[in-house]
């Protein structure tokens, strides 16, 4: 059975490591997606990184469908941005950042490349809200978040409110 992982929140300082590639794709890999899958679905989130269940190591979750039946899984992701002028804004939001909202802007011209659990390789130039959400997930890897593109001033009233 899938269990429900603890989704840490900003500012905890943990948000800030950088994950490591997998290189073992086994059992305990699926297991970790499967309860980050069950994680994701059960907070309504569109995507999920591992580094937000406190897991340090190159693996996102997702589902962009509107019946929430499209799980998707991708095991060491990379993007190169294929042009760096076409850029698209979206209203982003964030399970580690609860109850904020942020208008971000991100190039939507992108490669991805990722491997799935059984270790193949896949890559696809994706459009729409998979270009966004995939930068988002990647950022948390990276130890990166939403709230780094705003105002500092700004960050730290959210800060703020979501330590009290
Ligand atoms: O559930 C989420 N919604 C969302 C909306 C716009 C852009 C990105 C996202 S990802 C977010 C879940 C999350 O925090 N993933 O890291
Ligand atoms: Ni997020």
């Amino acid at each position: 059975m899938a269990e429900k992982l603890k989704i840490l929140k900003f500012p905890d300082p943990r948000l800030r490591t950088v994950a490591k590639k997998v290189d073992k794709f086994d059992k305990s890999l699926e297991k970790l997606t499967e309860d980050m899958l069950h994680t994701m679905y059960e907070d309504n989130g569109i995507g999920l990184a591992a580094t937000q269940v406190n897991r340090h190591i190159r693996v996102i979750v997702m589902d962009l469908s509107e019946e929430r039946n499209e799980p998707r899984v991708f095991i060491n992701p990379e993007y190169k941005i294929l042009n760096k002028e076409s850029l698209a804004s979206f209203e982003e939001g964030c399970l580690s950042v609860p109850g904020f909202t942020e208008e971000i802007i991100r190039p939507d011209k992108i490669e991805l490349e990722w491997q799935d659990l059984s270790g193949e390789f896949h890559q696809d130039t994706p459009d729409g809200l998979l270009t966004i959400c995939i930068q988002h997930e990647i950022d948390h890897l990276e130890g990166k978040l939403m709230v780094d593109y705003i105002s500092p001033i700004k960050r730290d009233r959210i800060r703020k409110k979501l330590s009290k």
